[in-house]
């Protein structure tokens, strides 16, 4: 039996958080795809396992606790797989980079695709992209990272901090090689603490993983599209079988209301 259920979309974006979490402490787990979440997202909120909005839900099948919330669940895991310290600034801190994490996502993405990329919003973007790398890159050197050794938070291991950081940079640099570019030039040492923690065997076997389930697709969707247009040629690539977007419009497709398999 795996270790637990979770739900999220067939593309390696914000569930890729929790995913590589669970990778790396060698955790297995059962996916559950699109047609699944969309029909516990149509359940009524009492019925869900546990209520909420959007995607990642994660269910420990041990507890039976359900989270959603991908900071929440990255803590939870962080906590009860030993990727957490137990000193309270540093455990803050951890939580302040999964959160961190997840503004990037939003920022790329424009909010889940609420308006999509042109040339010139990806232009006038750049130079925010380019402060969140050195935000990284500055909280790293405070702690001692060099391009050759470290971590982001000074510990002696990779954390919660370190996995999410690097899968974070190194899906998006996978895909879009103007990101790595960028990545390279203005943040060295969280380019190559990406690039550290990305090649443990248990994550560089997710990375491989997540290319043959969903090839080169990240966010999926309209907004992917566009993305890869204003990211030029070298962004181009095949996406996944999946076109929905793993985004806020996608529970309002309209499609038939499933029974809830939950109660
Ligand atoms: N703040 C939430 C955001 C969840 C979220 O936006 N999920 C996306 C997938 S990345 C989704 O499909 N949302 C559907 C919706 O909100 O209707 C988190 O961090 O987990």
């Amino acid at each position: 039996m795996s270790d637990y259920d979770f739900y999220y979309w067939p593309v390696p974006f914000r569930g890729q958080f929790i995913r590589a979490l669970m990778a790396y402490a060698g955790k297995s787990w059962d996916e559950h795809g699109a047609d699944e979440i969309e029909a516990l997202m149509q359940c009524p909120p009492a019925r869900q396992p546990v209520a909420f909005m959007g995607p990642p839900v994660l269910v420990e099948r041990r507890s039976g606790l359900a989270l959603s919330q991908m900071p929440a669940i990255a803590l939870y895991l962080g906590e009860t797989l030993g990727l957490i310290g137990n000193e309270a600034g540093r455990r803050a801190l951890t939580v302040k980079v999964v959160i961190d994490a997840n503004d990037v996502l939003d920022e790329v993405t424009l909010d889940g695709g609420r308006q999509m990329w042109t040339p010139t919003k990806w232009e006038d973007f750049i130079p925010r992209l380019v402060h969140w790398m050195t935000i990284w890159e500055a909280t790293g050197l405070r702690y001692g990272l060099t391009e050759e050794r470290g971590y982001l938070l000074g510990t002696a291991e990779p954390g919660v901090a370190d996995i999410v950081t690097s899968t974070l940079w190194s899906t998006m640099s996978d895909r879009f090689p103007v990101i790595q570019e960028l990545l390279e030039t203005h943040a060295p040492c969280l380019a190559a603490l990406t690039r550290r923690v990305a090649a443990v065997p248990a994550l560089a076997a997710l990375r491989q993983k997540s290319f043959e389930l969903y090839g080169t697709a990240y966010c999926g969707g309209q907004i992917e599209k566009s993305l890869r247009q204003v990211l030029g040629r070298q962004s181009e690539g095949g996406a996944s079988a999946w076109e929905g977007a793993c985004m806020c419009s996608l529970g309002m497709r309209g499609r038939a209301r499933k029974v809830c398999g939950f109660t």
